[in-house]
Order: structure tokens, then sequence, then C-alpha cells
């Protein structure tokens, strides 16, 4: 019986599959055990949002026929402050403008290219099933439009950008966005939910260089990006775009990360994620603190905030951060709950004891010694300003080789390194007007030792300061 019936059954799927250019050969498939029934009735036109704004959401509708028109634009904006860069763009604007549907629904997408543009171009949809995800059927030149329709198989949080050669310049300059698939019954409802897409971008001219900026192919290749960034540039984030949510909400947060190379390593600073799904999965995974995000990937991140002030979204792969743009803002606003944060509550003065390797206070060492032990200070302390070679930074802070002052008066040198210092002074012919703060924490033995250390290298030549002057420095006398 099965036999006789089996290759009719496999030549209706094929006819199914590829008989018809609508949806309706897809009718009811069950997906992993969910039904789809065939969309019914007139078509719905999806509204779409440019980030980090979201689209509504599905809440328990049926699948429909649903119609998606996006216009890819070329055009010169904003990296960062005073930085411009040619953009394109799904949309206008970077990342480009969200979609959200519904499990089952049948989207009719329109891909139009401004007849301004200088390219073709195309889509990749991650949330299709289907050659090149679209990009097989959408390849545009400026001033067409392509059309074609797919089913939503499976519910996620999806990525879509351009595959059009060379496809990592086209997502390099901006070209991808995010697609929510709900599923059935809808995602949980949240009070606030926003849309953040992560890109690096790869420039010819160093970081915050200013005017228009121009892309560099070796750096992409070598996937060493000058900006890493949300939302298309540095600062998109922050200040008044910040966003925002009240103590005792809800927030959900659609992360992407179009690259086109870096992973993002997603987490926001003073907040756990109650939820994460997992690069956009149907499963959650409780309480994670940093989640990954891959190129050409997307997650969702649930988190409820408890507590007023600003939490920072950083990639923290820290350095991108702070030196390549990837930080933006969740201002909460509300009340101060101390029982979950209490601030700063006290600052005392703490006396450590002697440290673990470091000579124990009152043991006399040799001047050489001295000057190994001082050595050692200088490295974690005072290079990060007098520099490893003692010759200081123009204008910022002052030498310690070869330099007048400092050997000038060891009772001032140990007073400003007790205390600190402010006000102007001349090194070596060169004023300085800077704040040094004081290295007081340090014991008298480090600071005799780094003392001696600083008056006897690069070129100095001085005496061993003993411990007891620095004591007596401490002591005021
Ligand atoms: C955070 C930066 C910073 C650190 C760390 C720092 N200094 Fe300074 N230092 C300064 C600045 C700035 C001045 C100049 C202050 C001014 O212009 O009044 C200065 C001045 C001095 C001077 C006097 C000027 C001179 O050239 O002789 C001495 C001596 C000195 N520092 C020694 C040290 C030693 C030793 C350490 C480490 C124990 C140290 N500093 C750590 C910033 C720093
Ligand atoms: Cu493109």
């Amino acid at each position: 019986m099965t036999s006789d019936f089996g290759p009719l059954v496999l030549m209706a799927v094929i006819s199914a599959g590829c008989g018809s250019s609508s949806a309706e050969g897809v009718g009811d498939t069950p997906v992993r055990g969910v039904d789809l029934p065939t969309p019914t009735g007139d078509p719905i036109h999806a509204v779409l949002t440019h980030a980090p704004e979201v689209p509504p959401p599905i809440g328990d509708r049926q699948s429909k026929n649903v119609i998606v028109e996006l216009e890819v634009i070329e055009k010169v904006m904003p990296i960062a402050d005073g930085t411009d860069y040619l953009f394109w763009t799904f949309g206008g604007e970077v990342p480009g403008k969200m979609i959200r549907i519904r499990q089952g629904d049948s989207v009719e997408f329109h891909l139009q290219n401004h007849p301004d543009n200088r390219l073709p171009h195309n889509i990749d949809l991650h949330a299709v099933t289907g050659p090149g995800g679209g990009a097989a059927s959408t390849s545009t030149a400026p001033g067409h439009e392509s059309v074609f329709t797919f089913r939503a198989l499976n519910p996620g949080v999806y990525i879509y950008h351009c595959a059009t050669a060379p496809v990592g310049m086209h997502i390099a300059n901006g070209m991808y966005g995010l697609i929510v698939v709900e599923p059935p019954g809808g995602l949980p409802p949240v009070d606030r939910e926003y849309y953040v897409m992560q890109g690096d971008f790869y420039t010819a001219e160093p970081y915050g260089a200013a005017g228009l900026q121009t892309f560099d192919m070796q750096s992409a290749i070598d996937e060493d990006p000058t900006y890493v960034v949300f939302n298309g540039s540095v600062g998109s984030l922050v200040g008044d775009s910040a966003l925002t949510a009240q103590v005792g909400e809800t927030v959900r947060l659609f992360v992407g990360n179009g690259g086109p190379n870096k992973i993002s390593s997603f987490h926001v600073i003073g907040e756990i994620f109650d939820w994460v799904y997992p690069e956009g999965s149907s499963t959650p995974q409780p309480n994670v603190q940093t989640t990954l995000i891959p190129a050409g990937g997307a997650s969702m991140v649930e988190f409820a905030v408890e507590t007023p002030g600003t939490m920072i979204l950083v990639d923290h792969a820290i350095f991108r951060t702070f030196h390549k743009g990837s930080l933006g803002m969740l201002n909460v606003a509300g009340a101060e709950v101390p029982s979950v944060y209490s601030g700063k509550q006290d600052d005392r003065l703490y006396k450590g004891g002697p440290r673990e390797g470091g000579a124990a206070s009152g043991e006399v060492l040799t001047k050489e010694q001295q000057i190994e032990a001082g050595h050692q200070v200088y490295a974690g302390v005072c290079v990060a300003c007098h520099q490893a070679d003692g010759q200081g930074l123009d204008g910022a802070f002052p030498p310690l080789a070869e330099a007048d002052y400092l050997m000038a008066d060891v009772a001032r040198s140990i007073r400003i390194v007790l205390e600190g210092l402010q006000g102007e002074i001349t090194v070596n012919g060169k004023t300085y007007d800077g704040v040094m703060p004081s290295q007081g924490n340090l014991s008298d033995d480090e600071i005799a030792n780094v003392l001696t250390y600083v008056r006897n290298s690069w070129g100095n030549r001085g005496n061993a300061v003993a411990p007891a002057d620095v004591a007596a420095a401490r002591s005021g006398h």
C-alpha cells in the first residue's frame, strides 16, 4: 500500500514547493509541530521603524499576508561628531528599518533601490527559507524595485543584510537590520522595547578624523575596524538620545550585530539580563551577565529595572567601548531604592598591611636594592603619567629624566609624592600646570624607594632617600 502511494505523495510535495510563485504552496505545512494555516484576507502593510524604535507587537493575531516595502538609500551621515561617512542603508539609517511579523505570515517583500543611488543591491533575510534568503530574487539596479514572497516558517530574531558583491563592503557600509518573527500568541508583554544593532566600520583615516571618511578595504580584510558602534554612529544612544525606562518596568532589547567582522560581547553595565534568548532562539536562558552576539546574528535580552541610574550598554571587548564608540546609555528614572543599591555610604582612610613580596617595613636596603624595589613601584604607579622613560608628556606631565626641578630639592619631591601637586611649575625651562594626585597611600619604604629610583635613573645621579625622611615628612616634621 504504502509503496504505491509513496511516489505520488513525493510528487505532490515537489509540485507544491515549486509549482507557483504564490505562498499558497506551503499551505498547512507543519513546522516543528506548529500548524501554520494558510493566511487569508487582504494583505496588511508592515509598520517599519528606525532604531531604537520598535514596531508594535504582533499580539495574538492570526497569520496574514503582509506587504513589506524597504528602500535602499545611499547617503552621507555623521559616524561621529564632525566625522561623516557615505552609508548605504536600508531605509535611510543604520541599522536598517526594523521589521516585525508573525510566524506563518506570508510576506510580499518589495526591495526598492532609489534612483539616485549608484549601485545595485539585494537583500538576504535570515528569516527566509529559500535561496540566498531572498538575495537570489532581489538583485535590484538603481531606479528599480524587486518583489518576492516568502513564508515565515520559524519564529526568532533575525538579521537581514545586503549580499551584493563585494558582500563585506555592502555590510561594512551599513546594510543590515533586524526582522523579528513572533511565535503564535506573540512575545510576552514588557513595558519597553528597543532596537539596538552593533556594527564595525573601516576608514582610511584615524578614529574621529574630521570631514568625509573613505572606506578602507584592507583594514576590513584585516578585521581592524576604526569604529565599532551601536546604531550607526558614535553617541547614537547617549545624551538626549539615550534609551529611557522607569524604575519597576521591564525592558526588552532586540540586539543585532551586522558585523561584518566583529562579534559582540554585549553587556549592560549595572544590569543583569533576567532572560536572554541566545542568538534569537525560542528558548530563553535566565540570569546572564554578558551575551555573545555573532556577526550576522541577533539576540533578545529582557530585564527588569529595579533601581535608578544610568546603565551603560557596551561591547565588553572594552577597548572598543572607550576607543571605537560601542557605548550606549539607558537612563532609568525614579526614586532611589536603597535596599537594592545604597550608593556610596562612606569613604574612610585605609592603611593596608605590608605588601606580600615587598620589603618588610624597617628592613634596611642597600641603595641598589632600593633602586630595584623603587623600579617596581614606578612601573606600577608613576609610569601612567611620567612614562616608562621618565620623559613625561609635553604639556601634561613633567619629565623626571634629567629634571632640574626633581634634583634640586629632595624634601620637596617627598612632599609632592606624599601630598600631590598642583599649580604652575617649571621643569627644564617648560611650564606645567597639571594636577598630580597624592600618592600618600604608598608606604614610607615605597616612597623612599621610588624616589631613589627616579633620582638614579635616565641620567639622574643622586643620594638614596631614607624611609625615615619620608616618615618625618608624613608626620609634618
Ligand atoms: C595621574 C598622573 C600622575 C601620577 C600617577 C604621578 N604623577 Fe608625578 N606629576 C604629575 C603631574 C601632572 C605633575 C605636575 C603637577 C603640576 O603641574 O603642578 C607631577 C609632578 C611630579 C614631580 C615634580 C615635577 C618634576 O618633574 O620633578 C615629581 C617629583 C613627581 N611628579 C613624581 C612622581 C612619582 C615618584 C610618582 C609615582 C609614585 C608620580 N609622580 C605619579 C602627574 C602624576
Ligand atoms: Cu548593497
